[in-house]
């Protein structure tokens, strides 16, 4: 116990969650939480710790404690707000709620933005068709890891606890799919609260409301994180968007400047025209670049 104290007395420790202003936080060598306020320092700075963030704390009295530095981010994920994460876990459903593809695909681009790996679990399998389940998989297994289940039905736990081993992997998703669900039967030890979908339609807002960061039994820390409202394809480049397509890049166009759009003898429209890019993800790709383009007339006037 005694070497967890520098010389000035700051520990270090691991964010795990917001609790109204403070900050849950724990100690990296005991596993003891704090419940720490954040030195006026950083209000100044701008700078704000979130979830997954290292900390340098101080404990003041009993498990009180003052937050004083926070260590460089590994990386940040902007939606949800998460610092130093290894991977994220895309859930989805196709049916309460019926998500678009198009709602995966941009949590896709914000994630490569980031560069970090990513699964996608498409859950409740228990509600839809194999036509269904295997349309969804056809679109996504070249590029990404597939994993169906069923939170309800116990479908692929095993298979989705594999990706989760010493690692952090937060848990992102339109509201209701049940992000808390399935890590609730990965762990029942978390007992996560879930809502149904009436109720939460009623309250108008989600069951989870703020990131938080767990250990779970099997090794590992996963992020349970809330659904969210609306996902802008924001801060992007035109021409880096294309990146953010991993088949893109795969197929590589012949034209270096491409934007697969229009510009004739395009190898990706060409893909795409014979099925082995899936149209779907093309349109997505169109889509978030007229966005973005807009965005870039309406700042030249502004
Ligand atoms: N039929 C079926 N229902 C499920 C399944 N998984 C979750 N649900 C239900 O879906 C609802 C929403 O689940 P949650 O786990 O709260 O969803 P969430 O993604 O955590 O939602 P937010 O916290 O609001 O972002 C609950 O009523 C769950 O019981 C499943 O595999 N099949
Ligand atoms: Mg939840
Ligand atoms: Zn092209």
């Amino acid at each position: 116990m005694e070497d967890t104290f520098n010389t000035d007395g700051r520990r270090a420790g691991v964010v795990l969650r917001f609790y109204s202003s403070l900050l849950v936080v724990e100690d990296m060598k005991t596993g003891e939480q704090y419940l720490c306020k954040l030195r006026g320092r950083f209000k100044r700075q701008g700078i704000r710790p979130i979830t997954g963030d290292i900390v340098e704390y101080r404990v003041v009295v009993g498990n009180e404690g003052v937050v004083e530095n926070i260590i460089n981010r590994k990386n940040e994920l902007k939606k949800p707000s998460v610092a130093n994460v290894d991977q994220v876990i895309i859930v989805t459903t196709l049916e309460k709620p019926a998500v678009p593809y198009e709602i995966v695909d941009r949590f896709i681009v914000l994630v490569e933005k980031e560069t970090l790996p990513i699964v996608i679990v498409l859950n409740k399998v228990d509600l839809i068709s194999d036509e269904q389940i295997e349309k969804f998989e056809k679109t996504y297994r070249q590029i990404y890891p597939v994993v169906r289940t069923s939170a309800k039905s116990k479908i692929g736990i095993d298979e989705l606890s594999s990706y989760l081993s010493d690692r952090v992997s937060v848990f992102a998703g339109m509201s209701g799919v049940g992000k808390s669900s399935l890590l609730n039967t990965i762990d029942s030890k978390l007992e996560l609260r879930t809502g149904e979908l009436s109720e939460r339609l009623e309250r108008g807002k989600h069951t989870t409301t703020s990131a938080s960061l767990l250990r779970i039994s099997s090794g590992g820390w996963v992020v349970d994180t809330p659904g969210f409202a609306s996902l802008e394809i924001e801060d992007i480049e035109i021409k880096k968007l294309r990146e953010l397509f991993v088949e893109f890049e795969n197929e590589k166009c012949y034209f270096q400047d491409c934007l697969h759009v229009d510009e004739v003898g395009c190898h990706i429209k060409e893909m795409v025209e014979k099925g082995k890019i899936a149209q779907s993800r093309y349109e997505s790709y169109l889509k978030f670049l007229r966005e973005l383009k807009e965005k870039e007339e309406t700042n030249l006037y502004r």
